[in-house]
């Protein structure tokens, strides 16, 4: 591990090596929570709802959200309490895995090939995005989330959600918050909520929205009237396209470039969290080597990574930010971007 590791926002880090498909936030686990949750989690697998969190969750949430408060109800009787579930989230992070191998994860040929077949079937949506470098980021972003719609979760999004809702205390706000906007959806999108599946941390469909970011940024490309991020390929672009925009993509502009410190001492930069904490100017008054076209103001950060011969370098720019809103990790902001890289450079190289 190269001295600037630490800095970077490591349980993140470490969360999105464990599993592309989830971006959640970092969770922090105590053993003490952990055994809690397998505890509870050993005794039934169906919800208790005379529980007293369980009760109350149905009654505020009817109440506040207008919803049947017997057709909750009926839900959460028949959701189940997974253990793989609290495992898979309660897994302590793995080591960080460093950038040389956490790429090689993504960066293979047969994702390639996989990214270059979904382009090839999509061209035209992806070509209704306009801004190249969106389409690019999306190919990127949908071959590391889950292969291009191959691996997209075997859970049932309640069973995940009310496991995590009720049976883990650590993040039982957030989750109980997630559970009621999967209600939502699943209403207004006419899917059935016993039957959606996703990650252990319901994260739903070919781009992997939890219910909130699904809500909130989920477009229905293909004009049927439903907003289908599980089947419709022309919904998850438009959907991963407009997520991108709202979190301030900048059309034309560049992700990233690479970066040369001569003073290889980071004391004087703020590595410590993702984000745009630089500009062109002040990187290259501190010493950093690169070539942009972005003006001296334009808002920057640097990234440090492990390569197999030391420390790699590159200059983020805002785009590169807006990537990492995605899954909060430098690397998978850097596996995304490359990823899309590699598969237009492959469709290059086959039409020669
Ligand atoms: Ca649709």
């Amino acid at each position: 591990m190269i001295a600037s590791e630490p800095t970077l926002d490591k349980d993140v880090e470490a969360r999105a090596s464990c599993s592309a498909t989830c971006r959640e936030s970092v969770i922090k686990t105590s053993a003490a929570f952990v055994i809690a949750a397998l505890c509870c989690a050993s005794s039934a697998n169906a919800f208790d709802r005379s529980r007293p969190e369980v009760k109350s969750f149905i009654d505020d949430t009817a109440k506040e959200f207008a919803l049947d408060r017997q057709a909750i109800s009926d839900l959460l009787a028949q959701a189940e309490t997974k253990q793989a579930i609290l495992d898979a989230i309660s897994r302590p992070a793995e080591r960080v895995i460093p950038w040389f191998e956490y790429r090689d994860r993504f960066l293979v040929e047969r994702r390639i090939q996989q990214g270059a077949d979904f382009w090839v079937a999509n061209a035209q949506s992806l070509d209704s995005v306009r801004d190249p470098g969106i389409a690019l980021t999306i190919a990127g972003i949908l071959g590391v989330e889950t292969s291009y719609g191959r691996i997209t979760g075997r859970y049932r999004v309640v069973d995940a959600l009310a496991t995590l809702a009720f049976d883990y205390p650590p993040r039982a706000p957030f989750f109980r918050g997630e559970l009621q906007q999967f209600l939502l959806l699943t209403q207004e999108e006419q899917v059935d909520p016993k039957a959606a599946l996703g990650s252990y941390a319901g994260a739903m469909g070919i781009p992997q929205f939890i219910p909130t970011s699904y809500r909130r940024y989920a477009i229905d490309g293909d004009g049927d009237g439903k907003r289908d991020l599980w089947s419709s390929w022309q919904d998850v672009i438009s959907s991963v396209a407009n997520y991108l925009r709202v979190h301030g993509w900048r059309e034309g502009e560049p992700v990233v470039v690479n970066a040369t410190l001569a003073d290889k001492d980071l004391s004087r930069f703020n590595v410590a969290t993702i984000a745009l904490n630089e500009t062109v100017r002040s990187l290259r008054d501190k010493g950093v080597t690169f070539s942009t076209q972005q003006p001296d103001d334009a808002p920057a950060m640097l990234v440090v990574l492990q390569g197999k011969d030391g420390p790699e370098f590159r200059v983020g720019f805002t785009n590169f930010y807006v990537i990492t809103r995605y899954n909060r990790s430098t690397m998978y902001a850097l596996a995304v971007h490359e990823l899309g890289n590699a598969i237009q450079g492959f469709m290059q190289d086959v039409k020669r």
